[in-house]
This record gives structure tokens, sequence and C-alpha cells, in this order.
């Protein structure tokens, strides 16, 4: 009797333990974008450890309308060249080519490009099993991220030729 009372408790700690991890979310950050000198370019955007993949979202304005904008965390948390140049390249741990978010080989920084509405304005949510959210080398925590003026091409190395930065920030651990 003893040990199958011990069994039950065993069975309900672990389906205890199942179910917070799949409600409960892990470490949150998020990015305050500012304007780069002599462009208006602003918005949040959220990034959220759940399990194995991490749920980023946002909203960014102050784009070219119905175009597409590069989009990338890079390798600097330094906003303060005023041009978003201070960043520095695309962040790139694992030492990959520059390429598609979750297509084939592409930096850890690659992030599926903004599409902006006849406002300017880019409204998003998407998964990523690429970055992370305070842990291991591919923690985002502390990087820049930056939104380009141009399309991202997915092919140039190592930039995706996605011209001026119209937009920075560091993204920042939220407690
Ligand atoms: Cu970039
Ligand atoms: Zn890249």
């Amino acid at each position: 009797m003893k040990i199958r009372f011990a069994f039950v408790l065993s069975s309900v700690a672990a389906l205890a333990l199942a179910g917070c991890a799949a409600y409960s979310t892990g470490p949150t950050a998020t990015a305050k974008l500012e304007p780069t000198r002599g462009n208006t370019t602003a918005g949040t955007v959220t990034f959220v450890q759940s399990g194995d993949v991490v749920k980023v979202s946002g909203t960014i304005s102050g784009l070219k309308p119905n175009a597409e904008h590069g989009f990338h965390v890079h390798e600097k948390g330094d906003c303060s060249s005023g041009d978003g140049m201070s960043t520095g390249g695309h962040f790139n741990p694992g030492g990959k080519s520059h390429g598609h978010h979750g297509m084939g080989d592409h930096h850890t920084g690659d992030l599926p490009s903004l599409k902006a509405d006849a406002n300017g304005v880019a409204s998003f949510s998407f998964e990523s099993r690429t970055i992370r959210v305070g842990s291991t080398a591919n923690d985002i925590v502390g990087k820049g991220l930056i939104v380009h003026r141009d399309p991202d091409d997915y092919k140039t190395q190592p930039t995706g030729n996605a011209g001026p930065r119209l937009a920075c920030a560091v993204i920042a651990a939220k407690s």
C-alpha cells in the first residue's frame, strides 16, 4: 500500500511539472527602437523564450510604405554612433553565412524582413528556433537590433545589402 501511494504522488508531481512547462513563459527581452540620425523609424519589439522557441512580436512605424525592410540582430548592443553602425555586423556566433531566417545557413541575427503597410507601419509576430533569450551562445540579450532602409536580398555577404540603418536598439532583459 505504501509503495502504491508513493507512485501516485510522484505521478501527480510529474503532471504538475509538465503543465508548468507547457504554459509558463521563460525569459523575456525587449528592444525599444529609436530612430537613427535623420530618420523617424521607431517601435518596440518583445522576445519571449517559450521552450525551444522564441516568440517575437512588435510594431514599428516610420517605415517606407508598402516596402520590405531588412531586420537583424547585430553583434554589439551599442547605438552610440547615431547611424547604427556602432552595432557592428550581424550577430553570428556560429560563423555562418548571411541568409534567410529559418532556412539553410544563416546568421543567428538574420530575422524575417519587416513588411510595412500603406502607412509605413509593420506589425508582426513570428517564432524563431535560432535566437535564444538568456541562454546559450545564441543569446540576443545585450545585442543590437537594427531596422534597415532596404529589403534584405538574403544573398549578399555578409549584409544582405539592406542599406542604411533607420533605427537602433539595445536588446534588454526584462525582469
Ligand atoms: Cu542589419
Ligand atoms: Zn546576416
